[in-house]
């Protein structure tokens, strides 16, 4: 509301330089008056397109977001995991952004065994943004090099995560802006069979903390 008045207050300012006869100052009261009304009863981007809000703060922001990808206790930064054998995860397992944000995701992946989709499964491709995978433009990891994924399927986000190199890691940046009717309560999940069951679904794949965490976008 401070900035509509703010508004307001320009507005009739500038008029009042330019139209110095009060019956025609009277006439862009009322025009401002039905332009803060609308101002009022519009999202802030009606705000935005006033011609008087040159300074109005932008309503969507860059939000960036650090995760990282390991498995087992001897990888990755120490203390980031509590370790269970053979069981990768990705930490921190929950996000929150705002609708309309610009969200950076980095992950860094130390996993380095890759896990194969089965054949035809579309999380072998990017969706949903844009992706660097070591610094270079990506659009799909094959089944010889995928590990994981982070994918928010209600938000139609999928985000192929590479196994890392011997003794290191892959580093994935992946760019997405959040559509401003999402906002609410979602869950990522991984989808690589890498759960370490027979059908690879089980276990950290199916236990939240580890292949799977909360995104709330608010
Ligand atoms: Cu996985």
């Amino acid at each position: 509301m401070k900035s509509v008045k703010n508004i307001n207050s320009r507005i009739v300012t500038a008029a009042s330089r330019r139209k110095p006869l009060q019956m025609i100052g009277v006439g862009l009261i009322v025009a401002t008056v039905a332009v803060s009304a609308s101002a009022c009863g519009g999202s802030s981007a009606g705000a935005t397109a006033a011609p008087a809000a040159t300074t109005a703060a932008p309503v969507a922001k860059t939000v960036n977001i650090d995760m990282i990808g390991k498995i087992d206790a001897d990888k990755g930064p120490t203390g980031t995991f509590t370790s269970k054998e053979h069981w990768p995860a990705m930490a921190p397992s929950d996000v929150t952004f705002a609708a309309g944000d610009t969200v950076v995701l980095t992950i860094k992946e130390y996993d380095d065994a890759p896990t194969a989709l089965p054949a035809g499964s579309p999380y072998n491709a990017v969706a949903g943004g844009t992706m660097t995978l070591d610094g270079a433009a990506t659009t799909t990891v094959s089944n010889e090099n995928i590990a994981h994924t982070f994918s928010i399927p209600e938000l139609g986000i999928n985000v192929p995560l590479s196994k890392a190199p011997d003794g290191g890691f892959s580093t994935t940046v992946f760019t997405f802006t959040v559509a401003k009717d999402k906002a609410g309560s979602y869950t990522w999940r991984c989808f690589t069979p890498c759960g370490g069951d027979p059908k690879g679904m089980g276990g950290s794949m199916a236990t939240k903390d580890w292949m799977q965490g909360n995104v709330v976008v608010s």
